[in-house]
């Protein structure tokens, strides 16, 4: 745990002004929040970041003009051609994009400011700002001084503002621009919704000098009643005492911080009840040191694979799934709060799911939070998605920091089975080595959970099938397929590849002997569009393509589970088909009105036969 705190901090010891700081579980903490209305100044030619000759205001770390700096006219004679106190106002979190039409298609800057005051209980105590997210990238200031630059849309990132931070008025001010670029993570090219601002919650955390950086709890491998945990503090003292407890457990134990302020606890107990979609324990924990005290709900399983099964606490399990983005679609939105996972992942059960991928970027932390409790297992992904700049080391990095914030953050979560690294990304070997480097990056993170990614098939023939129509043989042979714990792929026979019949003739060879997991398949229907079955964007085109998929995806061996492509319809500029998509993609099982199309009763009655079929085992 220590070795994953130094990488970051070795990160950013460089590049950055300020240090980006380890605090992680905040949501197992009191905070204060600083959600609500900001101001906001709007910038597409950057006027508050560079001067005339585009340098930017905040070289070298000294801020020495722009928006930053947050003024306000002296008097009648002075000139400042802004002011936060009379701009407009958005909500935080929130896309900028939902909340006025002027900012719908908008990518660039945007200046938000907020007031807050900061009283310490006790005069040693330190401040952080915590950041849920920002899209894209974000530059910090506090009070005039750049705390930080953080990179990257879905991943959260804090500083600490103890010195900075007066007890009454301070000015927080984030420049986010969400711009696409070429070497970025995701790159220019997506199907999603380029929603920008700060799209989750902002807190203000107090700690005692000392506080817990971060801790870990799991079931220890191959047993069933032991918890290994592990606790991190920061500003430590070594000899520092820290506990750990579980009331409802009645286990609880304490130790003596290391030298570099760890501890590393293993308890037994009787009573521990695995954790399953069935029946989802969740155990409180109270995690304290000094002054500091964490709280938080964590549950207890282990995930593992053997042949082409999936083996959850033992038992063979298939993932009955679906995709998700994070939008809520009926008011075309980022989702953010956890009222919307609450949504979201409700209707995952209602479609009779005990699986979802959060499909392509870490979504907020409501989510596996609320999937631990509803019983939901999770696929978290990065956005390593198509085209990719495989050669380009900062890309590299970039896609490891995001690898390493998602683990870091949600690695408490039972819920959260499969760290997901790529999407779609074409075979060529610098891209697996880019993507095993990942792989490698996860498992040394975490050794508790699968590695995977979503790959692809092509079509055409292999020897052990010299009978096979090459048009209509699919096969999985990414060398990528190595790395990975599931042979994962998405696949569109009868949508992007042929029409329905297509599907019925579809044959297999896969190379890989794991269980295999279909991420993708789906087809477009406009909702209450209805047709004859051959017409796409119909309902029923829809619906039969699910008909004939899930038939013709149980046939092959090792079939383990699906994810098929979509919950809900979602915002998409790729999509511009007048009356039919209008700007969506409409592979939902649910409209954007929020009503549901026939193929949602397809999937629902498919994964009701086979939820019957593994009660019966
Ligand atoms: C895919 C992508 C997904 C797209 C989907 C589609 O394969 O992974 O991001 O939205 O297809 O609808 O084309």
């Amino acid at each position: 745990m220590k070795k994953l705190f130094l990488f970051t901090a070795a990160i950013f010891a460089v590049a950055e002004v300020r240090a980006e700081v380890g605090i992680a579980d905040v949501f197992a903490r009191q905070t204060t929040s600083l959600n609500g209305k900001w101001n906001v100044i709007v910038d597409p030619y950057d006027t508050g970041y560079f001067d005339y000759r585009r340098q930017p205001y905040d070289a070298g770390g000294k801020v020495t003009g722009g928006y930053a700096l947050d003024k306000q006219a002296k008097d009648k004679s002075d000139l400042i051609e802004y002011n936060f106190d009379t701009s407009p106002t958005l909500n935080v979190p929130g896309d900028w994009n939902s909340q006025d039409d002027k900012l719908f298609y908008y990518e660039g800057s945007v200046w938000y400011r907020r007031k807050f005051d900061a009283p310490k209980t006790a005069a040693d105590h330190r401040l952080f700002v915590y950041f849920g997210a920002a899209n894209y990238e974000a530059d910090v200031y506090l009070n005039g001084q750049k705390l930080g630059k953080h990179i990257g849309a879905f991943t959260p990132f804090a500083y600490e503002i103890t010195a900075l931070a007066q007890a009454k008025n301070n000015s927080l001010v984030v420049r986010v621009n969400n711009s696409r670029h070429a070497d970025a993570v995701p790159t220019v090219n997506t199907d999603w919704w380029n929603y920008g601002g700060l799209t989750r919650d902002v807190l203000l955390v107090e700690t005692p000098a000392t506080f817990i950086a971060r801790f870990r709890t799991q079931l220890k491998a191959g047993t069933t009643n032991t918890i290994q945990a592990s606790v991190e503090l920061d500003g430590a003292i070594q000899g520092q005492t820290i506990k750990i407890n579980f009331p409802s457990l009645k286990i609880a134990a304490e130790m003596t911080a290391d030298k570099d302020g760890g501890a590393r606890f293993e308890l037994t107990t009787p009573n521990l009840a695995l954790w399953t979609p069935e029946n989802p324990v969740l155990n409180d924990v109270v995690i304290s040191s000094g002054e500091d005290l964490l709280q938080d709900r964590v549950g207890f399983r282990s995930i593992a694979t053997r042949g082409t099964d999936i083996l959850l606490n033992g038992k063979k399990v298939f993932l009955r799934g679906i995709c998700i983005h994070e939008e809520v679609a009926t008011e075309g939105r980022r989702a953010w709060s956890e009222a919307d996972a609450r949504m979201l992942l409700s209707r995952a059960k209602e479609l009779g799911c005990n699986f979802v991928r959060l499909a392509h970027y870490p979504h907020n932390e409501h989510m596996a939070r609320v999937a631990d409790e509803l019983g939901i297992l999770c696929w978290e992904e990065i956005p390593v998605y198509w085209t990719i700049q495989w050669t380009n080391p900062a890309t590299l990095k970039n896609a490891r920091k995001q690898l390493y914030d998602l683990i870091t953050r949600d690695q408490n979560r039972a819920s959260v089975i499969v760290w997901s690294v790529a999407n779609e990304t074409p075979v060529s070997a610098e891209r697996t080595k880019f993507l095993k480097s990942l792989v490698d990056e996860a498992r040394e993170l975490d050794g508790t959970r699968l590695v995977s990614a979503a790959m692809e098939v092509h079509s055409g023939t292999m020897e052990n099938h010299p009978g096979a129509q090459p048009e209509n043989h699919k096969i999985v042979d990414d060398p990528f397929g190595e790395y990975t714990d599931l042979c994962s792929f998405n696949q569109y026979t009868g949508w992007y590849d042929g029409t329905l019949e297509k599907i019925d003739r579809t044959t297999w060879s896969i190379k890989y002997n794991k269980p295999v997991v279909i991420s993708e398949f789906g087809a477009d229907a406009k909702q209450g569009l209805h047709g004859e079955v051959l017409t796409r964007f119909t309902e029923e085109y829809q619906a039969e393509l699910y008909r004939r998929t899930l038939p013709m995806l149980d046939l092959i061996p090792g079939f383990s589970g699906c994810t098929p492509w979509i919950l809900f319809d979602f915002r998409s500029p790729r999509r511009p088909l007048p009356g039919i998509e209008d700007g969506w993609n409409i592979k939902g099982l649910t409209g954007h009105d929020g009503e549901k199309k026939m193929a949602f009763d397809v999937l629902k009655n498919f994964y009701a036969e086979k939820a019957k079929a593994a009660a019966a085992k």
